[in-house]
């Protein structure tokens, strides 16, 4: 079988077993103190940051390398206040007539509702679409693979970035999303999955008061 051209894997680092479980336990607890924040401090981000995050998100594994996604970052007030309008349009939909009650009773400790102001408030709202197929330069059709599967581990990457270099986020997703394609100009081929906001969190942001599941309720080990 031939696995076109390999070339030696030089970033590889081992490090000796203790340095590793000190790292992946200094890593957890890094990662733990992520939380979805719903009130955004209104300061500007440096665009470099974004740049970089979204550079982390396109190194996630992902199905024959086609890296199926486009990210749209919006600072610009005007685009920020038309989604925000748009989102707001379909979640009074959703929270008034299309939610189920066990669904509204779900979302009851998250304190979620209809009013979206984070998306005019967070510096920064990146967009996440998924291409359902890519195109050459000569515009050719390209398969591509496990598009969701692909999707979702590069907005995991996104997120732990956001928090790595100290900022907040929110993962938004108004249903149905497709004002977000015309909005943002984006091709048919493309699918909006997501809206991350982006930035500080307000001086006196709350969250809710919620745990994860501990290891044993989320894990098997088969030894
Ligand atoms: N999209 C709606 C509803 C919502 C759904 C779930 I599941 C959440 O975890 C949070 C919200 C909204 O954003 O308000």
């Amino acid at each position: 079988m031939s696995h076109g051209k390999l070339v030696p894997l030089s970033d590889y680092q081992e490090y000796p077993v203790e340095e590793m479980k000190s790292r992946s336990e200094k890593f957890y607890q890094m990662m733990r103190k992520r939380r979805t924040v719903r009130d955004f401090d209104t300061r500007t981000v440096p665009r470099e940051i974004i740049e970089s995050c979204l550079l982390t998100a396109g190194t996630a594994p992902n199905g024959a390398n086609m890296q199926p996604w486009t990210f749209v970052a919006i600072s610009a007030s005007d685009i920020k206040a038309k989604i925000r309008h748009a989102a707001e349009e379909v979640e009074r939909e959703f929270y008034q007539n299309r939610a189920p009650d066990y669904w509204l009773e779900a979302l009851g400790p998250l304190g979620t509702d209809e009013n979206k102001p984070h998306l005019e408030e967070a510096p920064y709202l990146i967009v996440v679409f998924s291409k359902q197929f890519s195109t050459t330069a000569d515009g050719e059709r390209l398969h591509n693979y496990y598009i969701s599967e692909s999707v979702g581990i590069a907005m995991g990457f996104l997120i732990s970035a956001i928090h790595n270099a100290g900022l907040a986020s929110l993962t938004h997703t108004p249903k149905p999303m497709s004002f977000l394609r015309e909005l943002l100009n984006r091709p048919k081929s493309e699918t909006p999955v997501l809206i991350l906001a982006v930035g500080y969190p307000k001086k006196d942001a709350c969250v809710p008061s919620i745990t994860k599941k501990p290891l044993e309720e989320i894990a098997v080990f088969v030894d």
